[in-house]
């Protein structure tokens, strides 16, 4: 199996630079369908429009929204994502920022060449918000599943408001830093869901939404990484 998502930090020179490239052909104009963009916006959506919240994709405090399937949709949209930029380059695949050890963000990904031509935005970055281990061990310690989803999404908020900018916002995805830190949180419930107590989701049989080119099947259909062809190393 060669689809092995690797700690961002292992990540050789040239392996960065087809990562990089890889987002690059995605962006053009006539870049194949669906383009960054396109997740970009379903992003959006997920978070701001009424149709986009009854998908159920992340908690909402105040707006009675509970992201039952926070979890499983990410997961959908990550592989979909790897998927397209391995039609640019087959041996690409998202790596993982862990941020409880690499308290930085990823250096390749702070050029501001690149991020000028991703028109990607950054606020000060703030470590001190970065989750820490001991906060990692007690999500992982948490069942039944909605308890640990629950606090593993609350666990994943303060990495988006370290970065700032559109890391911020409904347009986080245009930060292609979104997409290591998701494979981190995509990892933990991998390495959770690798424990023979730890249950299932109770909304397994749920579609995910919306069905079309990024997302489609449903809940049960992306409890196993190795089914939809990856692992971590
Ligand atoms: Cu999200």
């Amino acid at each position: 199996m060669s689809n092995v998502r690797k700690d961002q930090s292992k990540l050789s020179p040239q392996e960065w630079s087809q990562l990089i490239d890889a987002v690059d052909q995605t962006h053009g104009v006539d870049a194949v369908a669906p383009a960054y963009r396109a997740f970009v916006a379903l992003h959006v959506d997920a978070m701001t429009t009424a149709v986009g919240m009854s998908w159920e994709v992340h908690t909402m405090q105040g707006m009675g929204m509970v992201g039952h399937k926070f979890l499983a949709w990410h997961r959908r949209y990550l592989r979909s994502l790897e998927l397209r930029l391995q039609q640019v380059h087959p041996e690409v695949r998202i790596p993982y920022w862990d941020w409880v050890n690499a308290r930085e963000i990823p250096a390749p990904l702070t050029d501001p060449a690149t991020l000028q031509r991703w028109s990607v935005t950054r606020g000060t970055f703030d470590a001190t918000l970065l989750p820490t281990q001991g906060l990692v061990d007690e999500v992982l310690k948490l069942t039944p599943f909605v308890a640990f989803q629950g606090h593993l999404e609350a666990l994943h908020n303060p990495v988006h408001n370290a970065v700032g900018g559109d890391m911020g916002t409904a347009r986080s995805p245009n930060d292609p830093l979104f997409f290591l830190h998701h494979a981190n949180i995509d990892r933990l419930w991998a390495t959770w869901e690798d424990s023979p107590q730890n249950s299932n989701p109770p909304h397994a049989t749920d579609d995910l939404q919306p069905t079309g080119p990024i997302i489609s099947g449903t809940v049960s259909d992306v409890l196993s990484v190795n089914t939809l062809g990856y692992s971590y190393e």
